[in-house]
């Protein structure tokens, strides 16, 4: 399948693998290029610029086809040393950039001196706007499903997309809620060209998490994500969990009046208790809707594969066949 992002980044399948904090390790990301997608390391798991230089030195390793990098611009009072998380990017030759929270503009000379390739996240139409307008090369236009932080519009993907579709110039992908060769074919229909998945791939043999993860996450149904840190504007979906509401229930004590120091147990430093050893009540996690579709942990080439089987049986057969009649005994 050929489509604007396939070409734009130079993969094979319109698939992409969206930064996740303490998931995305080198290990995930060549995986997920092996496979053919978009592998992306989260650079800011990395604790410098020194150590990030190291991953994509080792995700180089094991793949020889294109990989990413994810950069989250956090608030400004807690920025890190971004310039030289950017020149450790471009000194280890990486081609696409990954970026999300606020807007990359400052970075945006320094990544296109470098030939890279710049896909933002965005969940509002206006912020994909100004991404096109700063020079972004693409946008990823998560919808309120979204695992991790939805923005404050809870605007679903189903309008999102054909609204994205009706303003944007830029390609785009899908992301949030994306899990099948089902998930695809809609993406592809509402007008992105390709998707991007972020809890999905937790679930598979690759992503180098605890087993426990993966489970919860096969476990899980649609129904068992929150919303948490609302009244901060800070929302963030994640998996239920006793900490979980615990922090719920300190957000409705505090009301408005509610700080980040109040839920700081809840949040601060628990994705390596959680993503490595596997202690799943230890805080609040990243998770999206979408974990009512994961019902196994293959491995990403049996993943990615499988998405474009079905997406290609899907058109074919599903679709091509409402068309020429024969769709129509079909009781699904
Ligand atoms: N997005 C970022 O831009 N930076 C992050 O550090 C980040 N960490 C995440 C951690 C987890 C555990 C999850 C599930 C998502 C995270 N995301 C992060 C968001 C994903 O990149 C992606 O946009 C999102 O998961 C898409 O929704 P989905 O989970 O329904 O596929």
């Amino acid at each position: 399948m050929k489509t604007a992002i396939t070409e734009l980044f130079g993969i094979e399948h319109p698939i992409v693998q969206g930064g996740m904090h303490f998931v995305g390790f080198a290990d995930l990301a060549a995986a997920v290029s092996n496979a053919g997608g978009l592998g992306i390391i989260t650079g800011l798991t990395q604790r410098t610029p020194e150590l990030l230089a190291k991953e994509i030195a080792r995700c180089r390793d094991m793949t020889d086809k294109p990989f990413g990098v994810n950069l989250t611009f956090l608030p400004a009072f807690s920025a890190p040393p971004y310039p030289e998380y950017i020149a450790a990017i471009v000194e280890g030759g990486v081609k696409a950039v990954e970026t999300a929270g606020r807007s990359p503009e400052a970075y945006m000379p320094a990544l296109k001196a470098a030939g890279i390739k710049v896909i933002h996240k965005c969940t509002s139409v206006r912020h994909s706007l100004k991404a096109e307008r700063i020079g972004c090369d693409a946008v990823s236009v998560d919808g309120f499903e979204c695992g991790g932080h939805p923005g404050e519009d809870d605007i679903p993907n189903m309008i999102l997309l054909p609204r994205a579709a009706e303003e944007l110039k830029i390609p785009f992908v899908a992301s949030g809620g994306m899990a099948d060769g089902r998930s695809l074919v809609a993406a592809l229909s509402l007008g992105a060209a390709g998707m991007n998945m972020g809890t999905r791939f937790i679930a598979t043999k690759e992503a180098p998490v605890h087993q426990n993860v993966k489970n919860a996450l096969v476990a899980a149904t649609e129904l068992d994500t929150r919303l948490i840190m609302r009244s901060l504007r800070n929302t963030e979906r994640v998996l239920k969990n006793a900490n979980v509401d615990r922090l719920l229930e300190i957000e409705r004590e505090k009301g408005a009046k509610l700080t980040i120091d109040d839920i700081h147990d809840q949040v601060a430093g628990v994705y390596p208790k959680i993503m490595l050893e596997g202690q799943m009540d230890a805080g609040a996690w990243s998770c999206g809707m979408v974990a009512g579709l994961i019902h196994d942990i293959p491995s990403c080439k049996e993943l990615v594969d499988r998405i474009m089987d079905e997406a290609e049986t899907i058109i074919r057969s599903r679709l091509m066949g409402f068309l020429d009649g024969t769709g129509a005994a079909r009781k699904v």
